[in-house]
């Protein structure tokens, strides 16, 4: 039987895999990191949170993915007077290898004054970054891009905060990732007593699979004791990504280990990165867990495309629906 819910992924025996203690330098938390395999190796993007409360975005490389991390000495990315923009922090980074520019876009949280926004950087080795700045203006955040333009033009799913409703999972699309416009909604937060109410957000980029995009997003359940962070799965369509095939019902993966219920934030797992390995068909899942330690869980790939497949289509599948509905 495919396992589903929450046995589709397994938690690593080593976590925490990467703790703040583990640095070169005294921080207050890792946490929530991009994720990319170069040169053979895996190499995670941290977001670490310094002790003014200011995050950076630092490299860890290891051979095995799990183990023997090596940090950098030196951030790749830390706010710089230049990008007043990133006064507040580089958080929440996700790492997309664009094959048609041979670099990798990062796509992180730049964190104003004027509240968090969306920014882009360029790399190709993870020692040196170029800059895009601001893509989209405050409140945005939980971004990435597709790996490819779709008839000339790239994508990018974010989640703006609106002033009123609940926040939503949008697509927007540009011809040189500068300037993005046609935004349409993707993924509505459900209502009411969901896990997935209210606020959603995307976790780690989309990835490309025969049947359509594989996204992973989270969602942020109101309680008397705060939020619970989770996520859960959907499908899009490969030509036409605003249209949504699949979405589960279920959540997939929620805090249940004791690094994940207990951090500075508590009940938080936040993915924003992982690696599907197509020789052994594993997907490795990374994440912060309690906004404080690193962790990592892996599935099968076709256990996790079975068990989105085996969703319903979403009551609202592209966005004329939605706004028909209102
Ligand atoms: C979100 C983001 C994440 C964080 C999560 C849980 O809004 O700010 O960086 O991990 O909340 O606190």
């Amino acid at each position: 039987m495919t396992p589903g819910g929450e046995q589709l992924f397994a938690r690593h025996p080593a976590n925490p895999i990467i703790r703040a203690s583990d640095l070169p330098y005294a921080a207050n938390a890792v946490f929530n990191p991009g994720a990319a395999r170069v040169n053979g190796e895996t190499v995670l993007l941290l977001r670490v949170e310094d002790l003014r409360g200011i995050s950076h975005l630092q490299v860890a490389r290891s051979v095995d993915g799990a183990t023997g991390w090596r940090f950098d000495e030196t951030p790749l990315l830390q706010p710089t007077p230049t990008h007043p923009e990133e006064v507040w922090g580089c958080e929440d980074p996700r790492l997309i290898w664009l094959p048609d520019r041979e670099e990798w876009a990062i796509v992180y949280t730049a964190y104003s004054d004027l509240g968090p926004l969306v920014s882009l950087a360029m790399t190709s080795d993870f020692h040196e970054v170029r800059r895009f700045g601001p893509v989209m203006p405050p409140e945005d955040k939980d971004a990435a891009l597709f790996p490819r333009p779709f008839s000339g033009r790239w994508a990018m799913i974010h989640r703006p905060a609106p002033l009123r409703g609940g926040a939503h999972m949008w697509i927007s699309y540009s011809p040189d990732l500068r300037h993005w416009g046609d935004h349409t909604l993707l993924i509505e937060a459900r209502r009411g007593a969901w896990w997935d109410a209210e606020k959603i957000g995307l976790g780690p980029p989309p990835i490309e699979t025969p049947e359509g995009w594989l996204v992973m997003y989270h969602g942020a359940h109101g309680t008397a004791s705060g939020p619970i962070y989770r996520v859960g799965l959907a499908l899009l369509d490969l030509e036409q990504p605003e249209h949504v095939l699949h979405r589960s019902d279920n959540w997939v993966l929620g805090p249940l280990a004791d690094y994940e219920r207990v951090g500075d934030v508590n009940k938080v797992v936040f993915p924003n990165g992982w690696i599907h390995d197509e020789a052994t068909g594993t997907l490795s899942l990374y994440y912060g867990a309690g906004d404080s330690v690193v962790a990592l869980a892996t599935a099968r790939m076709a256990d996790v495309l079975d068990n989105v497949r085996s969703a319903p289509p979403p009551q609202h599948r592209r966005a004329s629906d939605w706004y028909a509905s209102r």
